[in-house]
């Protein structure tokens, strides 16, 4: 390609609002171009990074036995009506009117329109097990879209629906998928890890993992053992029930004045208290029923972990005036003792050991003072409801808990039979019985893998591409335009480049030297050959871009000399 008339604008200036690599990268080097909020254009180079993902993608894919096909974005709001979804999800699933005022959603994810399509074409145990995958754009109407195409409104998602008759093919499926996601995200180049995750707006009974890519401005936060491969996002990180039971108690329980003093701090220095000897109640409200949440006071309650506690996908907390009306006080002063009998109460494992807390009296101003949770109340069930911290024991017994932040780059889920029973997808057994289709669901976030890859191959001048993914293989300079032999040099290794089968991307604009320098670091190929002043005795300067080696070549060493390099190239 030359790059005379080649479509890749770049940029000297890092552009305003683009805050990570990743986003001024792909601005600067010419990959995107904002449409709208959180919607943008591909532009040629950018189209042939994702083309190169894309077939890590289907490769791998297909080797685990999908197959691909093709479903549409705009979807009848019936079949989201069918699922439950269509009132479920918020602003954030996109709605429509056709022209006869019918309801439609732009395709957030395919669950409801595969298991539609699946249920009026399978109906035979004999048909099973199939895998299907599309490569597809999504939307998802952000509320807040940032980081260029990792948080964007439309993206390109790789989705997969596993269909089984039975539990053990869904296994097989999962772990095929897991296997899959794992070769193409090491052959992207990434450092990931798969990370035990929550199922989230997806549902379903079974198991998920996300693939993470390790990154300081992700959203994400891993929790990781030290000593072991367990990993989880922090969301769902468990802590080991490894909490000895309470000492009894030694001092009557007692009332104290705490004027004003609400939050965990405030009574904690008020009264010379460690947070970890108070215990903090929140109420919440799950499936409509008040619910007295207590941990230590140096902890930190896990919402979803609330809400997973009783199958739901949300628990909130009650708000100020719910708290007054259910606890009889304001929020900084409720707690487990003299509850009202109507609020379960559940406890994180850590109040086990408590034998000697302060909690809330409820009752405006007044704690209680030497609370022993097997005397003065009741615990329906400990649990793990805790956020873990850092140095928190890891469930699998082995070390203890590290945090790293990770960008989510794909999610694979054990659906069972949510969608399939919702939708009526059902097949006939050996014996003739009809049974729901289980099903798995498997995604990668194509355009925001791209980024993730940026993010780790980058440095101070731009680009860095792994050779698997990057745009071209090579870019081939003319360092002086007006010199012959550079030119002829230049041609005649652009001819012979494309003959051996590099993709090559040819700087023959009538640049200065330094311009095309500084656009070569920026954009990242992997391999940078320069036609410059020593083209009269057949030598070129190569360079390695990711180490930045430089090298002078004899032209007729140089295709042994790539071939070399690229073996070793990553
Ligand atoms: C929606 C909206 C946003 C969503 C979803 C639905 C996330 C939703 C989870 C999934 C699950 C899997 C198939 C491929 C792999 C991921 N955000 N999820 O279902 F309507 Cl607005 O998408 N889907």
């Amino acid at each position: 390609m030359r790059q005379q008339l080649f479509f890749s604008p770049t940029m000297r200036d890092v552009p305003q609002g683009a805050d990570i690599a990743s986003h001024q990268l792909m601005l600067r080097a010419g990959l995107i171009r904002q449409t709208a909020s959180g919607v943008y254009s591909y532009l040629p180079l950018g189209k042939r990074v994702l083309r190169k993902v894309e077939e890590i993608v289907r490769d791998e894919m297909d080797a685990a036995g999908g197959q691909e096909m093709l479903m549409p974005a705009i979807q009848p709001a019936e079949l989201w009506q069918e699922s439950g979804r269509y009132t479920d999800m918020g602003p954030e699933l996109m709605r429509l009117k056709d022209r006869h005022e019918r309801d439609f959603v732009l395709g957030a994810t395919h669950e409801e329109v595969i298991t539609s399509l699946v249920r009026d074409e399978v109906t035979s145990y004999k048909k099973l097990p199939m895998n299907l995958y599309q490569i597809q754009t999504k939307y998802r109407d952000e509320r807040r879209p940032r980081f260029g195409v990792l948080r964007s409104r439309e993206f390109i998602m790789k989705d997969a629906y596993s269909f089984d008759a039975d539990e053990e093919g869904l296994d097989k499926n999962y772990q095929a998928m897991y296997q899959a996601y794992s070769a193409i995200f090491t052959r992207c180049g990434l450092d990931y890890r798969a990370v035990e995750a929550d199922a989230g707006a997806i549902g379903g009974n079974g198991g998920t993992h996300e693939f993470m890519v390790l990154s300081a401005i992700g959203e994400d936060t891993i929790a990781y053992s030290d000593a072991s491969d367990y990993a989880a996002n922090l969301e769902i990180a468990a802590v080991p029930d490894n909490y000895k039971k309470a000492d009894p108690a030694e001092k009557l329980l007692s009332t104290t004045e705490t004027p004003a003093m609400k939050t965990i701090k405030e009574v904690s220095n008020y009264l010379g208290q460690d947070p970890s000897k108070l215990l903090k109640s929140l109420l919440f409200i799950v499936n409509e029923q008040p619910v007295l949440v207590i941990c230590r006071g140096d902890h930190e309650i896990n919402e979803i972990k609330v809400a997973n506690a009783f199958g739901e996908m949300h628990a909130e907390l009650a708000d100020q005036e719910t708290v007054q009306q259910v606890m009889g006080t304001e929020p900084g002063f409720i707690g487990p003792v003299n509850a009202p009998e109507h609020v379960e109460i559940i406890a994180d494992f850590a109040v086990k050991s408590l034998n000697a807390a302060v909690c809330g009296a409820n009752e405006a101003d007044k704690h209680f003072q030497n609370v022993h949770p097997g005397r003065d109340f009741q615990v329906n069930r400990f649990m793990d409801l805790r956020i873990v911290q850092e140095g928190d024991a890891a469930p699998d017994g082995k070390g203890t808990y590290r945090f790293a932040k990770g960008i989510e780059v794909g999610h694979v889920f054990k659906l069972g039979t949510k969608y399939s029973e919702a939708l009526g997808a059902s097949f006939l057994d050996e014996n003739g019985r009809s049974n729901p289709i289980i099903m798995g669901c498997y995604g990668i976030g194509v355009s925001r893998t791209i980024a993730a890859v940026i993010e780790q191959n980058h440095d101070e001048n731009g680009l860095i591409w792994p050779k698997s993914v990057a745009p071209f293989d090579l870019h081939l300079l003319i360092l002086n335009t007006k010199q012959e032999e550079q030119v002829k040099l230049g041609e005649e290794l652009y001819e012979l480049l494309r003959t051996k089968g590099y993709d090559v991307l040819f700087d023959d604009r009538k640049e200065r030297a330094g311009v095309k320098f500084k656009d070569s670091d920026l954009i990242g190929l992997p391999v940078r050959i320069a036609c410059g002043k020593k083209a009269a005795q057949g030598v070129v300067e190569v360079k390695i871009r990711r180490g930045g080696e430089v090298e002078e070549i004899q032209v007729d060493s140089l295709i042994e000399y790539l071939q070399k390099t690229f073996e070793k190239l990553v």
